[in-house]
């Protein structure tokens, strides 16, 4: 397979204005006729449509059938010769054949459940038809659907439907990703939004009959998201509908096309007794998201794949400010920086390791990761620091002014920054064109009152970038007294060189530092502090950010030691006292701060201070941690169970979603130390999903789950959603030694419809969060893991690909570890037929 480069790109020689597509939908044989108005911008060699897995019936210009050597039919696309091509705009009609049924896939028109679906980002457009598939070629969309279903639906506007046929009209010229077409038997979950123009939008939610009482919250998030647009960045929408559908088979979480979001229905359905706090809020998330890119990413689109975090990184910042706006602010940016270092920071030390802007790739949709998502949000982040509030909103207003109905890059980007700002970022810009995270090292010192912070930032070789210069680093700092009042507000040091000293004048005593407030930049910071000043930045830090962070930096080194068979140090149960007791601060912030690091963290952080980590060890030392914890504030935490207790019927707000989070977290320390006691009575008493999953979770950790685990999937069996959780939640908190049979029996069960992309990844990745279960020493983990993703590939390539990133951290762990690892990695690398997707990522894993 070929590798794609940045620096290969050259502009499509012709212009496409319009397009009509007509689709006689059948399972087994669907005809697509397409006519396209090309206009020819620069003479052309020949034309190339691409197209794969297409039987074409024929193919005309200006109405007059190609004889069979004026065009080439490869693998990759039909190509016309340059002899029978028109100096002068011109139609190109084909007629072409697929078989939607037979597309396991999930990418281009397939089914799920008897509906008629599409996925076509990246590259998938190409499998509905011949056409240009590639972002910068902008067209009018015009369709027409005949089909046996009630439903026909496609983007823009309808203009006319009667049964069995229904016709749309885009009138935004959009790229061949955001085509979409959705045809079944739906119902509607309808309301109505009117812009801030006055123009009323009618809005759907369209899902299976018997999920329509589950659509209320996505369709206000829905309202919310709109109104939010309008507000923050004065966006409008642009239709007179907005259509989202549900559909239980889908790759990816969602997919923005023009007027016809596609959202695997997990990210849409939302009831109290099937859907966690924390799914009602990562489905607000997701609404927002797709309908934000109608701006960032439809209305102003990419000019080619390596640039997508254009999109993604802007259009995820901008979902992560509406949940801080809407939600708890201070708590969304802790959990989007725990998030970012299990993802990101994970995939950026290991061999996957790639810039937000990739320069090459096999496969783009081995792309769709979290460095171009979470950590390309990360960068707008530091820019809106750099350039402030004002700034931000007037580098937004040009880019919109500047570059609306067209296909950009981070150049462009960047661009407007400089130009509304007067400010020069070619500095900047090496966070989208280096990957690796950097490494800021700060030490202090103090003398005649002059505080001088000293910063040294070091970035590891990545694959493919050896070197890597100092980049532009945005470093929010508060200043403290020894008392816990603020010396200063917060400031933004910008460092640019290796090393730079910052210094603070008239000083009457030493401060204590609190840096990196707000995580204001993705960096590493290693710091020698005292256990005593982590403890009095966790008691008095002003910045709630950094106020967790010292407590996760405290229960870090604990673990650290604790993991090499060292006694644990009292200081982080000490210091965690203080916050258990303190009920000024959010329960969903207390909640947050009693969640000990994660196992994968832990083996990253061991692993960066040049020890190789061992899961078991590892394993070990968390519970031990937790179980201390629970025993030297048990008379706390049982008051706080009991106080966290929320009465009345259940609502997914915050507020209250944050007091189950409490309650739940001291319910899992707790539940080390009372023998499963209150865990078994809210599992039983539970009247919402939040609840009766997480006591079932404890259960399951404390190993008396037998009648728990039955009687929920007897009351769930029927439903996807939860059975869903039902497979990752066990394996996820079983006890390690079990966790690789308790897979190979949960794949034997009837319910693992493997096939489905939602239930492959429920086990699959409930099994790799099992930590010290994945990396059993025999490696039998591993080899159940390669197993399915050996059998998934010819079925699914993209989720196969995808989950193929279990294996990123094979170089942290033991020699014989990574053997075992190594030897999967070569055993999946050698299977016949093996996907470009999972060929590519195997490649780089053993790179
Ligand atoms: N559907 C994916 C997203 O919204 C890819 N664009 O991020
Ligand atoms: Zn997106």
């Amino acid at each position: 397979t070929v590798t794609k480069r940045l620096d290969e790109y050259r502009p499509f020689p012709f212009e496409l204005e319009t397009v009509h597509l007509d689709f006689r939908l059948d399972p087994k044989r669907t005809e697509v006729r397409a006519r396209m108005a090309f206009i020819p911008k620069q003479p052309a060699a020949s034309l190339h449509l691409d197209g794969e897995e297409l039987e074409l019936v024929s193919v005309a210009i200006d109405g007059r059938n190609l004889l069979r050597d004026e065009y080439r039919v490869s693998v990759t696309g039909l190509t016309i010769h340059a002899a029978s091509l028109p100096e002068q705009p011109f139609t190109i009609e084909t007629v072409v054949r697929i078989v939607p049924e037979a597309n396991t896939a999930l990418e281009g028109l397939y089914m799920s459940n008897g509906m008629y679906c599409t996925q076509c980002e990246a590259e998938g457009f190409r499998k509905i038809t011949y056409y240009p598939d590639r972002p910068d070629v902008m067209a009018k969309f015009h369709v027409t659907i005949a089909g046996d279903a009630p439903v026909l639906l496609s983007n823009g506007d309808l203009v006319t439907q009667k049964p069995g046929y229904a016709e749309w009209s885009d009138p935004w010229p959009k790229p061949a990703y955001l085509f979409a077409l959705v045809a079944g038997d739906l119902v509607a979950h309808s309301g109505t939004f009117t812009t801030m123009s006055g123009r009323e939008v009618a809005l759907n939610i369209w899902v299976r009959k018997g999920d329509e009482d589950r659509c209320d919250f996505a369709l206000e998030a829905l309202k919310r998201s709109m109104k939010w647009d309008e507000e923050v960045y004065g966006r409008e929408y642009d239709l007179d509908i907005f259509n989202i559908v549900a559909v239980d088979d889908f790759n990816m979480g969602a997919m923005e096309n023009k007027g016809l979001n596609i959202f695997n229905s997990k990210w849409v359905l939302a009831s109290p007794e099937t859907a966690t706090d924390a799914d009602y809020e990562r489905i607000e998330g997701i609404i927002a998201h797709e309908y934000f890119h109608n701006w960032t990413g439809n209305r102003i689109t990419c000019r080619d794949w390596f640039q997508l975090c254009l999109k993604e990184g802007l259009t995820v910042y901008r979902d992560q400010c509406f949940t801080r706006d809407t939600r708890l602010g201070p708590v969304k940016r802790i959990d989007d920086v725990i998030m970012l270092r299990a993802r990101q920071f994970r995939e950026d030390r290991g061999p996957l390791a790639h810039p937000p802007r990739p320069d090459h790739y096999k496969e783009i949709n081995n792309f769709y990761t979290a460095t171009v998502y979470e950590k390309g949000a990360e960068i707008v982040g530091m820019l809106r620091t750099l350039v402030g509030e004002e700034g931000y909103r007037a580098a937004l207003d040009l880019y919109f002014e500047r570059h609306d109905g067209q296909a950009c890059t981070i150049e462009d980007w960047l661009k407007v920054f400089e130009d509304s700002s007067g400010r020069n970022l070619s500095q900047f810009k090496r966070w989208y064109t280096d990957a690796g995270t950097p490494v800021l090292r700060v030490s202090d010192t103090y003398h005649d009152g002059v505080y001088t912070l000293r910063f040294e930032q070091v970035t590891q070789p990545t694959p493919g970038q050896a070197q890597k210069p100092p980049r532009h680093i945005p470093i929010t700092v508060g200043l403290l007294t020894p008392d816990g009042r603020e010396h200063a507000p917060s400031q933004v040091l910008e460092m640019t060189e290796a090393t730079q000293d910052f210094t603070f004048e008239n000083l009457p005593q030493k401060p204590v530092a609190s840096i990196l407030r707000g995580f204001s930049a993705p960096v590493s910071l290693e710091r020698n502090v005292a256990p005593d000043e982590l403890a009095f930045l966790l008691a008095h830090d002003t910045d709630p950010f950094n106020r967790w962070e010292a407590g996760r930096q405290l229960a870090q080194d604990a673990l650290v030691e604790m993991a090499q068979g060292k006694p644990a140090q009292p200081d982080y149960a000490v210091a965690l006292g203080k916050l258990i007791a303190d009920e000024s601060a959010e329960p969903a912030f207390r909640a947050l701060c009693l969640q000990l690091p994660s196992e994968d963290g832990i083996a990253q952080t061991l692993h960066d201070r040049g020890i190789t980590p061992d899961p078991d060890a590892i394993h070990a030392a968390r519970e031990a941690l937790a179980t201390g914890l629970a025993q030297t504030h048990q008379t706390a935490l049982g008051d706080i169970y009991d106080a966290m207790a929320v009465p009345g019927p259940y609502s997914p707000d915050p507020r209250p979603a944050g007091q189950r989070a409490l309650r739940l977290a001291a319910a899992g320390l707790l539940n080390r130390i009372d023998g499963g006691q209150r865990a078994q009575t809210l599992f039983e008493s539970a009247t919402n999903m939040t609840e009766s999953l997480g006591a079932l979770s404890l259960l399951v950790q404390a190993g008396i789950d037998d009648g728990a685990l039955s009687a929920f999937r007897e009351r769930w069996k029927a439903d996807r959603l939860v059975m869903d959780k039902w497979f990752i939640t066990q394996l996820a908190a079983c006890p390690p030694e079990i966790a690789v049979e308790r897979a190979e029996e949960l794949s034997d069960d009837p319910l693992f419809t493997w096939k489905t992309p939602n239930r492959f990844r429920a086990l699959m990745a409930g099994l790799s969060a099992n930590h010290a279960g994945f990396h059993r020493k025999d490696g039998a983990g591993y080899r159940f893991y390669a197993d399915w993703l050996i059998r998934l590939d010819p079925v699914n390539p993209q989720v196969a690909a995808r989950m193929s990133t279990a294996f990123e951290t094979w170089k942290r762990y033991d020699a014989e570890r990574q053997a075992l690892m190594r030897s999967e990695l070569e055993r999946i690398s050698a299977s016949d037929g093996l996907s470009r997707d999972l060929s590519e990522m195997t490649t780089r894993l053993l790179a």
